[in-house]
């Protein structure tokens, strides 16, 4: 009897304990990210691929540490991220060396503006976030 009350116990330890678990992991989940874009690359050439295979969502942050002589990051449309061109006009382009961007839901589209940086050295992404 004794026995039987002591597993019982245990038993509801242990449940207990996943639960808290679980809603633990729910909060790490819900919370928002940094990222640094290229990790410890930075923002440079190359940045296309970066994000596949990444999860982004909505409101995180990506960070772009980058050097701010050679590069700069301009925030753009489907069309200027394709076209490697600054649309719409009045797109918010970013030049501090050290800027960070809150993820909108849904493609966030970036190139740097300098030239033939985003067509010939594929310094562009598109980050989808959910
Ligand atoms: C993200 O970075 C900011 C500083 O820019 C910091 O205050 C915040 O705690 C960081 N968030 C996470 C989830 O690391
Ligand atoms: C993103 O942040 C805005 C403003 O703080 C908030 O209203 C919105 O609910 C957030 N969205 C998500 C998906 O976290
Ligand atoms: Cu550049």
């Amino acid at each position: 009897m004794a026995q039987g009350r002591g597993s019982a116990a245990r038993t509801m330890i242990v449940g207990i304990t996943l639960l808290g678990l679980m809603l633990h992991c729910e909060i790490v989940n819900a919370a928002n990210h940094n990222h640094t874009v290229g990790d410890s690359d930075g923002w440079t050439f190359y940045m296309k691929n970066w994000p596949l295979g990444k999860k982004f969502r909505t409101n995180d942050t990506l960070i772009f540490s980058y050097n701010h002589y050679m590069h700069d990051v301009a925030v753009v449309d489907k069309n200027g991220y394709y076209n490697c061109q600054t649309t719409p006009t009045g797109a918010k382009v970013y030049t501090s060396g050290n800027d960070h961007i809150k993820l909108v839901k849904g493609h966030n589209y970036f190139i740097c503006s300098y030239s033939e940086h985003c067509e010939l050295f594929k310094m562009r992404m598109d980050v989808h976030a959910v």
